[in-house]
């Protein structure tokens, strides 16, 4: 295929409830959704970057200036003959991974319909994983009995595993007093974003005994060295996200001893072909992953989920359903959870949904096209 038209559309949403994390706070999530098109096919993509540049470096701003000004010149006339094809065509360009990303994704998407396959058969995943266990990421709330009546609450709708965000100062109190309240069956994890330091070493130590399925990105963002130096100190697992940009990050950290469990978040890596590398280099040595969210809407969302139909997708993952951010997704029907406490993959070729045209209409603020 040769690639038409790119349309990048900037959409905002408001949160149902603002999501405090170490780094910030969100009340609405904004994202380029990417349409692209060739041969009256349009596959789709949505970008996870954010407005400011605190969780990775790249922004809105960046992932617009890099697709404009290095990735689609790049793309523009060259005949892709596989999905796969894309990250080697982007790889002169460094970094800029979430930019690279959303048009990778679009183009799997636009593989998948133009051969009228799901999504997650492009991609080689497992035909008897389509309802996808998930668990749900709770931030940083004002109180302890915040937290823990926002857990029950989501224990009630069948979400399996709890994921707490957290920062210095109240960790240890608010994950005690939700441990003692959930009791010990219930899968806790928490994510600090970075929030701590190797200093931290004797403070962190105390986590072990609240019975954590993991700790998630405890130190820095770039950093695998002193992550080795936790994981030997501690007998929680050590999960790392912000630091594993690639497939080759993943085998260092784990080859290192830095972490035993990797969260794969697609957009982070630069798009599926590197998430799935990154997913078989864990597999060959034996680490569980599981798909990490950005607060996605439905195409992003879509794409989490058949993406982890991979079988070393072992975990609960962040996706869960689009009502626990949105009170209207841009997908209708939105991602609704089943009483088991999954999400089913969508049915359909390709990534298997497509934005509502009103609401796409409605919530988009800014419009871009591209022709090749
Ligand atoms: O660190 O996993 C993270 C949201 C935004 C930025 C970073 C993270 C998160 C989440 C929420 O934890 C994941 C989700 O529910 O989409
Ligand atoms: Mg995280």
């Amino acid at each position: 295929m040769k690639i038409e038209q790119v349309h990048m559309d900037f959409v905002e949403i408001p949160l149902k409830t603002p999501f405090q994390t170490s780094f910030g706070t969100e009340s609405r999530k904004s994202a380029w959704l990417l349409a692209v098109r060739a041969e009256g096919v349009t596959g789709w993509a949505e970008s996870v970057a954010d407005v400011e540049p605190l969780y990775s470096e790249e922004t809105h701003a960046t992932v617009y200036f890099a697709l404009k000004n290095h990735l689609l010149p790049r793309l523009f006339g060259v005949e892709i003959d596989r999905p796969e094809a894309v990250d080697a065509i982007l790889s002169p360009v460094r970094g800029n991974r979430m930019a690279k990303a959303a048009i990778e994704m679009a183009i799997w998407d636009w593989f998948a319909r133009s051969r009228n396959l799901p999504l997650w058969q492009l991609l080689g995943g497992d035909p008897g994983r389509m309802r996808i266990p998930v668990g749900v990421s709770i931030g940083i709330q004002p109180s302890a009995e915040h937290l823990i009546r926002v857990a029950e609450w989501y224990l009630e709708q069948g979400y399996r595993r709890l994921k707490v965000k957290i920062k210095p100062g109240t960790d240890l109190e608010r994950l005690g007093r939700l441990r003692a309240a959930v009791g010990d069956a219930v899968p806790i994890m928490a994510d600090a974003n970075s929030a701590y330091r190797l200093s931290d070493l004797e403070h962190l130590k105390s986590f072990d005994d609240l019975n954590l399925m993991m700790l998630e990105q405890p130190l820095a963002e770039d950093d695998i060295i002193d992550h080795r130096r936790l994981a030997e100190a501690l007998r929680t697992p050590i999960c790392l996200d912000e630091a594993i940009r690639s497939d080759e990050d993943g085998r260092k950290a784990i080859d290192l001893g830095a972490c035993s469990i990797i969260n794969i978040k697609v957009g982070r890596v630069g798009g599926h072909t590197v998430a799935r590398r990154l997913h078989d280099v864990a597999e060959a040595r034996g680490v569980p992953v599981w798909c990490g969210g950005m607060l996605e809407m439905g195409i992003g969302r879509a794409h989490n989920l058949h993406l982890s139909t991979l079988p070393n997708f072992r975990l609960p993952g962040d996706t869960s359903a689009s009502d626990r951010y949105f009170i209207e997704d841009l997908i209708e029907p939105p991602f609704r959870l089943n009483a088991d406490g999954t999400l089913s993959v969508p049915e359909g070729p390709g990534i298997g949904v497509e934005p509502d045209a009103r609401r796409l209409e409605r919530f988009s603020t800014h419009h871009e096209l591209f022709s090749a």
